[in-house]
């Protein structure tokens, strides 16, 4: 997973701990603290109030947070989004929600920012090559954006696509996903409180390589599911097809809810490494959120769903 493979496939991304050799790793921690970046003093603080559902871990820094990133829409390596998404245009900018609902319309982004009280919601994230963060993400219910189209009873599947701009976005001249990247989720999941429309990190704007303007946050999926800048949002009455599921049937599935006890098919989702921490450390289900999710998927078998 490096600039030095020209033909990156899905089928060739491995696992953080499969790759990481010491030396990468050291590597990788030197190059977090040289690109260590401070908030952009200019970027106007957003105003935040606490969440109820903020973990109380250590976050993770700045640096690490928009450093180490997978946008692949820059690049497959871990360095490219900040290397490259700095020129992505965020204004103007608009998301258009439509699909399965009485009232689509197309949200201008300084309207989102305002649409709802923006919640700081310190959230743990995994991604499922095996690395995990916390993160002070800014943003609010994506339920709170849902209820202004007014979905129609047949809206059951959600569907959220990111920008797919070649003239922006380099990592698009290859195929390592059908562009542009898309996801899903099941109306009740998106409609559940901790997934949000997140626009800010530590109290700013979203950096662009963390999905500027505006992404989606589920912190009990894998990093995936959390699509970055998006364009639009469809209402579906059926299952959605999602970029990772359609590259890579057999490792993505379309629930991808973060789960120790189904493997990767090629490695274990036992644990993960926290960015800045040495040992790795027992992954939880659900990411920790059990409580809050686990009855969403009552009564399904999740290593058939995975
Ligand atoms: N549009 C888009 N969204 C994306 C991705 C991507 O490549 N393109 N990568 C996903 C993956 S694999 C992860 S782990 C998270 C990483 O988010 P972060 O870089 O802000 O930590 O973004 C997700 N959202
Ligand atoms: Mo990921």
């Amino acid at each position: 997973m490096s600039q030095a493979s020209p033909s990156l496939l899905p089928s060739e991304i491995t696992a953080e701990s499969l790759y990481l050799d010491r030396r990468r790793f050291l590597q990788a921690t030197g190059g977090l603290i040289a690109a260590a970046m401070l908030p952009d003093a200019q970027a106007a603080a957003l105003v935040t109030r606490p969440s109820r559902f903020s973990s109380n871990e250590e976050k993770n820094s700045w640096a690490q947070i928009t450093s180490y990133n997978n946008f692949y829409e820059f690049g497959t390596d871990k360095g490219d989004p900040a290397r490259y998404a700095g020129a992505l245009k965020t204004r103007p900018w608009s998301l258009r929600v439509e699909g399965e609902c009485e009232a689509p319309k197309t949200f201008d982004i300084d309207v989102l920012m305002k649409l709802a009280p923006l919640e700081e919601r310190i959230y743990r994230m995994r991604c499922v090559e095996g690395w995990s963060m916390v993160i002070p993400w800014a943003g609010y219910s994506l339920s709170e954006l849902l209820k202004q189209v007014r979905p129609t009873s047949k809206a059951k599947y959600i569907e959220f696509i990111s920008l797919a701009d070649p003239k922006q976005m380099p990592g698009l001249s290859r195929p390592v996903l059908d562009w542009p990247y898309t996801e899903g989720l099941r109306i009740d999941e998106a409609m559940h409180p901790l997934s949000i429309l997140c626009v800010g990190l530590y109290g700013k704007p979203l950096p662009n390589q963390d999905g500027a303007p505006v992404r989606l946050v589920v912190p009990w999926k894998y990093g995936f599911k959390s699509a970055k800048s998006l364009v639009k949002i469809v209402l579906r009455e059926t299952q959605p097809a999602t970029a990772w599921n359609k590259a890579v049937p057999s490792e993505y599935g379309f629930y991808s809810n973060v789960n120790p006890a189904v493997d990767h098919p090629r490695w274990s989702q036992a644990n993960e490494r926290r960015i800045g921490d040495l040992l790795r450390r027992k992954t939880l289900p659900f990411n920790g959120y059990a409580n809050e999710v686990a009855g969403l998927y009552k009564g399904m078998d999740l290593k058939k769903h995975f």
